[in-house]
């Protein structure tokens, strides 16, 4: 039988990692700016990382007893692990944690984090949050600490406005350890929010802001002086503006950390110079994130001369590529298998399993048409939170096309992520 809530007192503030999945374990870089930005505000607050522990609902619950919060902020990074087939749902073990600390221990619970994208609303009635923040949350979260009891029970949907640049990160609150022995690397972020509009992506149209470049170096910094140096950027793409792009890399340059880095970046807005840099500042893998949707031969010779600068500065360019976008056809997968090979990239992932959310353009697509739902994995069942995919390129269609081509890998075959199979990635 549901308990009545009681009512915590207190600003303490406990910051939940729930995400235990660790092909390949990722530290919750979101959670260490929050607390560093709540702590500069004077808020005593405490990080619970989840991730390697073997009963996580005693660890919580032993947290939220000893340690007594008023505020519970949990990080939804990852609804399920979008790997089709063999998909990873994670939202129902996470349920499990909120309403420990929400029903059970009276706290104001708190969801932000990339996953609460998929569908905010959604994702606060179903995990039964008070209030979840979609975007930078630093801001946002601060606003709710000055007076939580407003937002209990309220399901509210804030939206995070921009990047917070200098409150730095609180790196006394993980075990970095664990996730080095485990294939894990240090992330950082130079900015949030994408303008592209790729019409399967939940980043497509996010608002953008930036750091200021001498925080980003500054924080990479204290990490390379603690013996961090392999690292994974963790903004959706790196170039989204070149200016911004070519003055951080000229600081990372001239402060000579000696790490090394994987990147996201697309195709479009580079120069001969970013590449430059980007090799001299240690950059070794760097993924472009491409796809067949109407894509003319302009984009694909900045793949082409991308992956070119690359080669020419000391780093791999690999694709991750989505194809077999609804009305497709057998012919537009070989013109696309073609233009990869033409752009001669080191190797490229093919994904041909559209994960489905609420309001992606391409779920619009799908929708309208009752055609297409044969070649979905179940039927769209709002708000679309369990995963969906849509696929109508047959996996003898795909290896058909391929030929035996060791260019091309077919995405979801196996778990991991491109850095993990570099075999020059420095630890
Ligand atoms: C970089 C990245 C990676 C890197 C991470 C490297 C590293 N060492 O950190 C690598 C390549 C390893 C990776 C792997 C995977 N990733 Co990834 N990744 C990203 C990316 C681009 C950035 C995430 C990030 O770190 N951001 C920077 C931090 C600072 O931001 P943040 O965590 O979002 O935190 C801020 C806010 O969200 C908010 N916030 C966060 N938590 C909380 C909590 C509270 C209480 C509040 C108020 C606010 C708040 O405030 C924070 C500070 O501003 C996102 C897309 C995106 N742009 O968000 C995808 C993304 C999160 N990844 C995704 C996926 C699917 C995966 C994989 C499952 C892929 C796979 N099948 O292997 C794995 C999972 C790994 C794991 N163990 O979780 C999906 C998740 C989609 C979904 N359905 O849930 C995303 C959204 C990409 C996408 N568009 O599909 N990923
Ligand atoms: S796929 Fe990359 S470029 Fe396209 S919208 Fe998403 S993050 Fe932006």
């Amino acid at each position: 039988m549901e308990q009545p809530r009681t009512v915590r007192s207190g600003t303490k503030i406990l910051l939940v990692n729930p995400n235990r999945y660790r092909d390949p374990p990722v530290p919750p870089i979101g959670l260490e700016h929050l607390s560093a930005h709540v702590k500069a505000r004077g808020y005593e607050c405490r990080m619970l990382d989840l991730c390697f522990v073997d009963d996580p609902t005693m660890v919580l619950n032993r947290e939220l007893r000893e340690y007594g919060p008023g505020v519970a902020g949990f990080s939804v990074r990852n609804v399920d692990s979008v790997l089709y087939p063999g998909t990873e749902y994670f939202l129902p073990a996470i349920r499990e944690l909120l309403t420990l600390a929400g029903r059970d221990y009276g706290c104001l619970t708190v969801i932000g984090g990339a996953g609460v994208g998929a569908a905010p609303r959604a994702l606060c009635d179903y995990l039964g949050a008070d209030v979840a923040v979609e975007g930078p949350g630093e801001e946002v979260f601060a606003r709710i600490l000055e007076n939580p009891e407003q937002f209990r029970g309220s399901r509210q949907v804030l939206r995070g406005e921009g990047m917070v640049s200098g409150s730095g990160r609180d790196l006394n609150g993980l075990d970095y350890r664990l996730y080095h022995d485990s294939g894990g690397v240090v992330g950082f972020r130079t900015h949030c929010g994408c303008s592209s509009a790729c019409i399967y992506c939940l980043e497509a149209g996010t608002p953008v802001s930036f750091r200021n470049p001498a925080d980003v170096v500054r924080e990479l910094k204290t990490l390379t002086e603690s013996g961090y140096l392999h690292f994974h950027l963790c903004d959706p793409e790196f170039n989204e503006d070149l200016p911004y792009c070519t003055s951080l890399l000229k600081m990372m340059v001239r402060e000579n950390q000696g790490m090394k880095w994987a990147l996201y970046m697309r195709p479009g807005t580079f120069s001969e110079e970013m590449f430059e840099l980007l090799g001299r500042s240690g950059a070794y893998l760097v993924t472009l994130s491409v796809c067949s949707w109407k894509r003319d031969i302009d984009y694909w010779r900045n793949v082409k001369e991308m992956t070119g600068l690359g080669r020419d500065n000391g780093i791999r360019v690999v694709l991750d590529v989505m194809t077999g976008f609804p009305y497709e056809t057998e012919d537009d997968l070989h013109i696309l298998l073609d233009r990869v090979r033409w752009a001669r990239t080191d190797q490229a992932m093919l994904n041909v399993n559209f994960r489905l959310y609420q309001n992606l353009p391409v779920t619009h697509l799908i929708r309208k048409d009752s055609n297409l739902t044969q070649y979905l994995s179940a039927p769209l069942k709002e708000p679309l939170l369990e995963p969906v995919f849509y696929n109508h390129v047959s996996h003898e269609m795909l290896i058909k096309g391929i030929g035996g081509d060791v260019l091309f890998g077919v995405s979801g075959e196996t778990r991991g992520v491109n850095y993990q199979a570099d075999e020059r990635n420095v630890r």
